[in-house]
C-alpha cells in the first residue's frame, strides 16, 4: 500500500498521516508552499529560526527537524504569498472589514506598508515610517502624563524587541505594560515566586526522559505543544505512567501516531499516552490535588504505624520548606465529601491517582490554562507545588514542576523587563546602565489597562502584536475602550480585529516575522533570541526574503517611535537598531544570567538560565519552599452554577485548527469537527435534559450576574465525553459571554475556562437553513 492510501483516513489517533495530510493542505492554501516548505526545514535548527507555535523547548539533537503539524501552520501562515497592500484598504472601509470574520481577515495575507487611518474616508492610507514616527512621537509627549498610555505585549516579541520597548516606555515614564501573559500564565508566574521563589518551571527537556511518572492538568497538548507529545510518547513507551487531568477526553492525550516515527506511520500504529485519565469537573483541580494529598498522607501513616519507612521525603521537607506542619492540618481538614463534591472525581479515583505518584521516584507535573484560567488559580497552583514538596520532586534529575507557556517567547519577555510590577532590582540595574530614574510606581496590566481606557484616564494604545480586542474579555466594551483612544498603535504582521478600532489617530506599523530575513544597514543580517518554557535561551534568524521591502523589523519600529518621543540624548536608538549584538550587551549588564549572551546564543542550542529552585536555592523571604495551608475555595463556579436551574459552566479552549485568536482553518479534527466553529460540547445526558438533540441549535447567554447582558448567537450542539454541568466551545467566538469583572484572585486574569451560561434553544422555524 502506498503512503497515499493512507492519507485520505481519518486517523484514530492524533498525529499520524492526518497530521500530515493536514500540514500539506495548509501549506497550499497559505499561497506559498515553496517558501513555506523551505522556512520548515530550518525551523527550531541552530542556523534556523524558532518555530513562532508554541514554547516547548528544542531537544539537544536538534539538528533533525521535529516535525509539528501546528508549527507547520504558523510557518506557513507567516510565509505566505498574500499581501495586504494599501491598495485593499481602497476597496474596503474599515467599517465594512468590522463585519469579516478573523479568518478572513488574517487570509488577505502580509501587510506591507504602514498605514495611518484617515477618518473622512473611515479607510487606511498608506505613510512614509518618519511621519508616522513623529506624529505618535508627538501625541505621546502632548499627554499630560505618561501613565496615561498602555503599552500591550503579545508573547511572539524577541527578547531584543521587549527589552527595547520596556527601555523606552520607562525612559518615556510609566510601567503600564499590559501583556498577554495577564491572560495567560500569569497564576502560574505568581504562585510559583510566592512558594518556591521563582515564578517558571524547573524542568529541563532532558527530565521528561528521566520521570517515573509524569501528571499532565489542564492541557491539550496534541494541539497546542505537538512536540511536547513526542516527549509524552518516548516516555510512555519507556513504561513511565501519564496520569492526564482533564474535564475533557482530548484524543492527543489518549494515542499519539509520531509523523517522524516511521514504523507507527508505516503500520498505521499509534502510543497510547495516558496511562490514567481523570476527567475532574472545571476548576475541580485544586480538590483533586488535595484529595491525592490526603492519600499520600494516609499512606504515610499506614506505613508508620507498621514501623515502615515514611513515603514522604522527610529529610528534604526538614531542610529545604516551611509550613509543612500546617499544611498537613489543612488537608485533614478537608473532608473527602468536600474533595468528592468540589473535584467531580471519587475517592477512589484520586487513590488511584495518589497511588501513581507514590510508586514514582520521580514526578513531573505540567500544566496550562486549564488551571490557570479560574478564580482560585494561584492557590490551585500552591497546591500542585505542594503536593509536589511532599516527596522532594522538586530540584531531583527527572522531577520538578513545569507550566507550559504559551506564546514562543513570553517568558522571555517577562525575562528582560515586560512587567507592570517590576522587581526593584531590575530597576536598579536599568538605571545604573543607562543613567536615569526609572519610574517605581506599578503600572497598570490588562484589567488595569482597560479599566483606564474606559474610565478615560488613558488616551494611548500601543501594542507590539497580538490582538487585544479580540484576545480580552467583553468584546463590545473592548471595542469602545480602543475608539476612545486618542492615539492606537498596532505593530502587527497582519490585519487584525483590534486595527479596526481606531482611535483618533491610529496607525498600523507592518514588520518582520521571524521567518524573515533582517538585515542592518551594511546588509548584514541579524538574529534574535527567545525564551523556551524550559528556560533555554536560543538565537533566531530569519531565512526568507521579507514579505515587501518596506517592513521593518520589530526592533527598528521600536527604535523608531522611541527616538521621536524621548529624543536620542540617553540612549542611540538608531545605534541599537542597526546592531542586536549592542542590545544584548545592555541585556547582559541589566539582568542576571546573560553574561556573555553574543557568545552563549550562538552555541546550538544556546544555554540555559539558571533556575535557583531547581538547585534547591530558595528565593524565598524564609530561604525555604513553602506549604501554602488555606482551605479549598468555598464554592468553584461550577458548585455555584449547580444551584441555579439552567445554569452550567463554560469553558473557552482553541480548536486544532487555530492560534489564538488566529484561525487557521474551520476544522477540529481531533474533536471531529469539521468546517464550524460555532459548536457547543455538551454531555449527552444534559442535551437530552435540555431537549435539544445533536445538531440542534441555541443561543448562549451569559449568567455572571452583574447586571450586563451577554449573548452568543447560534451555536451548535455537539454531545461529547465532558462531565455533566460542564460545557465547552472556541475562543475568541465566545469572548463575548467572559465576564471583564471576573478575575483570578492575585493573578487577575479572566477566568475564560468558568463562565456561567444558559442557553436558550432555537425554534425549528429559527433552524431552518
Ligand atoms: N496550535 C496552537 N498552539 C498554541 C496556541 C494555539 O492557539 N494554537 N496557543 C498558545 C498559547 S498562547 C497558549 S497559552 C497555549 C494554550 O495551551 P492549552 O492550555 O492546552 O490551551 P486550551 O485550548 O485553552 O486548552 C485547555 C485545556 O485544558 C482543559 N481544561 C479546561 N478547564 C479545565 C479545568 O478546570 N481543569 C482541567 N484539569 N482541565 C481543564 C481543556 O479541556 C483543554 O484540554 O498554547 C500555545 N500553543
Ligand atoms: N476566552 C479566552 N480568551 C483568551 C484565552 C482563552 O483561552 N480563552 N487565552 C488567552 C491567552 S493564553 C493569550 S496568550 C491571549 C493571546 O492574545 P494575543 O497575543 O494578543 O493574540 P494573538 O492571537 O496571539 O495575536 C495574533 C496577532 O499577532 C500579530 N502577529 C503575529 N506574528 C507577529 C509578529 O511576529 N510580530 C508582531 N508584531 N505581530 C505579530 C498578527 O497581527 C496577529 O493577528 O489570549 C487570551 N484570551
Ligand atoms: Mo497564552
Amino acid at each position: 500500500m502506498s503512503k497515499t492510501d493512507f492519507i485520505g483516513k481519518k486517523s484514530a489517533a492524533a498525529g499520524g498521516w492526518g497530521a500530515l495530510k493536514s500540514c500539506g493542505k495548509r501549506l497550499l492554501e497559505s499561497g506559498s508552499p515553496i517558501a513555506g516548505a523551505r522556512a520548515l526545514m530550518k525551523a527550531n535548527q541552530p542556523d534556523g529560526f524558532d518555530c513562532p507555535g508554541c514554547a516547548w523547548g528544542d531537544p539537544e539533537h536538534g539538528s533533525s527537524f521535529e516535525f509539528c503539524e501546528n508549527g507547520v501552520k504558523a510557518v506557513a501562515w507567516e510565509a505566505t504569498d498574500k499581501r495586504t497592500t494599501p491598495d485593499f484598504f481602497t476597496l474596503h472601509t474599515v467599517s465594512q472589514l468590522r463585519e469579516w470574520s478573523d479568518y478572513d481577515l488574517e487570509h488577505q495575507g502580509r501587510l506591507t506598508q504602514p498605514l495611518r487611518y484617515e477618518r473622512a474616508t473611515d479607510s487606511y492610507v498608506a505613510v512614509d515610517w518618519e511621519t508616522a514616527f513623529s506624529e505618535i512621537g508627538a501625541i505621546l509627549k502632548g499627554l499630560d502624563s505618561p501613565d496615561r498610555a498602555e503599552f500591550y505585549t503579545s508573547g511572539r516579541a524577541s527578547n531584543e524587541a521587549a527589552f527595547l520597548y520596556q527601555l523606552f516606555v520607562r525612559l518615556y515614564g510609566t510601567n503600564n505594560f499590559p501583556d498577554c501573559s495577564n491572560m495567560c500564565h500569569e497564576a502560574s508566574g505568581i504562585a510559583l515566586k510566592q512558594a518556591i521563589g521563582v515564578g517558571k518551571g524547573t524542568v529541563l527537556l532532558e527530565d521528561f526522559e528521566k520521570a517515573d511518572a509524569i501528571f499532565v492538568i489542564g492541557q491539550n497538548p496534541g494541539t497546542n505543544h505537538p512536540r511536547m507529545l513526542g516527549d509524552l510518547r518516548r516516555a510512555a513507551q519507556r513504561g513511565a505512567k501519564i496520569a492526564v487531568f482533564n474535564p475533557v477526553r482530548e484524543r492527543g492525550l489518549e494515542r499519539f501516531a509520531d509523523p517522524q516515527a516511521k514504523i507507527e506511520m508505516i503500520t498505521g500504529s499509534s502510543t497510547p499516552i495516558a496511562s490514567d485519565y481523570f476527567q475532574p469537573r472545571l476548576g475541580g483541580d485544586m480538590a483533586a490535588v488535595r484529595g491525592m494529598a490526603k492519600a499520600v498522607f494516609a499512606a504515610d501513616d499506614a506505613a508508620l504505624a507498621t514501623g515502615q519507612p515514611s513515603v514522604l521525603d522527610r529529610a528534604f521537607l526538614s531542610e529545604h520548606t516551611v509550613d509543612f506542619e500546617a499544611y498537613r492540618a489543612a488537608v485533614d481538614q478537608t473532608t473527602w465529601e468536600a474533595i468528592e463534591d468540589q473535584s467531580g472525581l471519587t475517592r477512589a479515583e484520586i487513590e488511584k491517582a495518589a497511588s501513581i505518584y507514590l510508586a514514582a521516584e520521580r514526578v513531573i507535573c505540567t500544566w496550562a490554562m486549564g488551571v490557570t484560567q479560574h478564580r482560585h488559580s494561584v492557590i490551585t497552583i500552591r497546591e500542585i507545588t505542594s503536593f509536589m514538596l511532599l516527596r522532594g520532586n522538586i530540584g531531583k534529575p527527572g522531577a520538578g514542576l513545569c507550566p507550559v507557556r504559551g506564546h514562543s517567547n513570553v517568558q522571555g519577555d517577562r525575562t528582560v523587563g515586560i512587567n507592570e510590577k517590576p522587581p526593584a532590582a531590575f530597576l536598579d540595574a536599568l538605571e545604573r546602565e543607562f543613567g536615569f530614574a526609572a519610574p517605581r510606581q506599578a503600572g497598570h496590566n490588562v484589567l488595569g489597562a482597560i479599566g483606564a481606557m474606559l474610565d478615560g484616564s488613558a488616551q494611548a494604545f500601543i501594542a507590539l502584536g497580538g490582538n487585544f480586542a479580540r484576545a480580552t474579555p467583553d468584546s463590545p466594551l473592548i471595542a469602545k475602550a480602543l475608539q476612545s483612544q486618542r492615539l492606537t498603535v498596532n505593530i502587527a504582521t497582519k490585519l487584525n480585529h483590534s486595527h479596526l478600532l481606531p482611535g483618533e489617530t491610529s496607525f498600523i506599523l507592518p514588520c518582520l516575522g521571524r521567518t524573515e530575513i533582517d538585515r542592518n544597514s551594511k546588509g548584514v543580517t541579524q538574529i534574535v533570541t527567545v525564551e523556551d518554557s524550559m528556560s533555554m535561551v536560543h538565537g533566531s534568524g530569519g531565512i526568507n526574503a521579507p514579505a515587501s521591502p518596506q517592513l521593518r523589523s520589530e526592533v527598528a519600529i521600536i527604535a523608531g517611535m522611541a527616538a521621536a518621543t524621548v529624543g536620542s540624548g540617553i540612549v542611540d536608538w538608531a545605534a541599537l537598531a542597526d546592531d542586536y549584538d549592542l542590545i544584548r550587551d545592555h541585556i547582559a549588564n541589566v539582568i542576571p544570567g546573560f553574561q556573555d549572551y553574543n557568545i552563549r546564543v550562538r552555541k546550538p542550542r544556546g544555554f540555559h538560565l539558571r533556575n535557583d529552585a531547581a538547585h534547591r536555592e530558595w528565593a524565598t523571604e524564609t530561604k525555604r519552599a513553602g506549604f501554602w495551608a488555606g482551605a479549598l475555595p468555598e464554592a468553584t463556579e461550577h458548585q455555584d452554577a449547580r444551584d441555579r436551574e439552567g445554569v452550567f459552566v463554560l469553558q473557552t479552549f482553541r480548536s486544532h485548527d487555530q492560534y489564538n485568536t488566529t484561525i487557521y482553518g474551520m476544522d477540529d479534527r481531533y474533536r471531529g469537527v469539521y468546517g464550524e466553529r460555532k459548536v457547543i460540547f455538551m454531555h449527552a445526558d444534559d442535551m437530552a435534559a435540555l431537549g435539544a438533540a445533536a445538531g440542534d441549535r441555541a443561543d448562549i447567554i451569559g449568567e455572571h450576574g452583574d447586571g450586563v447582558v451577554r449573548m452568543a448567537q447560534d451555536f451548535r450542539f455537539v454531545p461529547y465525553d465532558i462531565p455533566r454541568g460542564c460545557v465547552a466551545g472556541y475562543y475568541p467566538e465566545l469572548n463575548v459571554l467572559v465576564p471583564l469583572s471576573s478575575a483570578g484572585a492575585d493573578s487577575d486574569t479572566p477566568t475564560s475556562k468558568s463562565v456561567p451560561v444558559s442557553f436558550r434553544l432555537r425554534t425549528p422555524v429559527e433552524m431552518a437553513p
